[in-house]
């Protein structure tokens, strides 16, 4: 890598342009999308898990086909993510094994368990509108195949975050135990939720470089100042106790949240809290169960290289 590489690289993120697949671009640069990228793709599969599990436990028809099509979303943002990845020389096989040997993260918000119905209602709400403010953000991003996958999961999470919020909002002015329901999912999926867009930035040690380079274009507390902007309100008006007692509105009108129990979060990513271990175990359960697909593939392709397939 030469100075002049690095400065021609620089010239053209301080210009705007989108770095595309083939361009010369810095082994870090290549290094951090990757990590990123894999590890989104890793969350969305994961993702999958926590609501997948009330498929058929959901209340009615319309409530079922509707949390079908969403986890199936997430499965082909998955796929996208793992193909943008894939634009940078990574393999699937290698992002794959790097999730299930714990070399790769995914989402901490994915190793809470989902204990009632309103669950699925919050994590619409929350961790899709947690998510659409990071990649909201992201499809801005300097690496052009990222940022382009990050326009159309967003149109996707948007009908998420709607779906979340109008079933919260319904049970938040229903029946007693409606209420409570709703209450309950959100003094357990707030706090997640606010951990979620990451550490603070004291202690965010990927922030500098990824915004030098145009790929992260807001850090992780003011993409969390902009949740907590959209969504405190909203949920007060709802009817909901935010169980936070420090929460408040500073004098310019931004909602300033408590403490954050950053031990939790990293416990939670660790494995030592939450369902980590259960959430590994069946993607490793899933990765071994579809193996004679993956042989099956092979040997077909091996086949019609040698021109015998029918
Ligand atoms: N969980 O330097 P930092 C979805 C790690 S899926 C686990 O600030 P960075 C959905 C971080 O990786 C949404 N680990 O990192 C799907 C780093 O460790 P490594 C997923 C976390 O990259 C289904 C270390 O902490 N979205 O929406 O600058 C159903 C230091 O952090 C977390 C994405 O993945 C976390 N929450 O910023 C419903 C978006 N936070 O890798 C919904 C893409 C931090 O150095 N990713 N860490 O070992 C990003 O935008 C950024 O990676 C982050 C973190 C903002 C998450």
């Amino acid at each position: 890598e030469t100075a002049e590489q690095h400065a021609a690289f620089e010239a053209r993120i301080r210009n705007g342009e989108k770095i595309e697949p083939g361009d010369w671009m810095p082994a870090e640069y290549r290094r951090q999308l990757i990590r990123m990228i894999s590890q989104h793709a890793h969350s969305e599969v994961v993702g999958m898990l926590p609501e997948g599990e009330w498929i058929d436990k959901a209340p009615t028809l319309k409530r079922k086909t509707i949390l079908m099509a969403k986890v199936q979303d997430e499965a082909g943002h998955g796929q996208y993510l793992y193909h943008a990845a894939e634009t940078l020389g990574a393999t699937r096989e290698e992002m794959i094994e790097a999730l299930l040997t714990r070399r790769a993260k995914y989402s901490s918000i994915f190793n809470y368990p989902t204990m009632n119905w309103a669950d699925v209602g919050m994590i619409g709400w929350l961790v899709d509108g947690a998510a659409i403010k990071n990649q909201t953000m992201l499809a801005g991003c300097s690496y052009g195949p990222y940022s382009r996958a990050m326009v159309r999961i967003c149109s996707e999470e948007t009908f998420h975050h709607k779906q979340g919020k109008e079933m919260i909002v319904l049970y938040a002015q229903g029946t007693p135990e409606q209420r409570q329901m709703a209450q309950d999912a959100l003094n357990r999926w707030w706090w997640p939720a606010l951990m979620m867009l990451g550490p603070h930035d004291a202690d965010s040690p990927n922030t500098g470089v990824l915004s030098q380079w145009g790929i992260k274009l807001k850090t992780n507390d003011e993409v969390r100042q902009e949740f907590l902007n959209e969504h405190a309100p909203e949920l007060l008006e709802a009817g909901l106790t935010i169980p936070d007692p420090d929460l408040h509105q500073d004098a310019d009108g931004n909602w300033k949240h408590g403490p954050i129990q950053w031990d939790e979060f990293w416990a939670v990513i660790r494995g030592e809290r939450g369902l980590g271990n259960e959430r590994l175990a069946t993607r490793q359960a899933a990765q071994d169960e579809g193996a004679w697909v993956r042989e099956a593939l092979e040997a077909y392709m091996n086949r019609a290289a040698k021109g015998e397939a029918a």
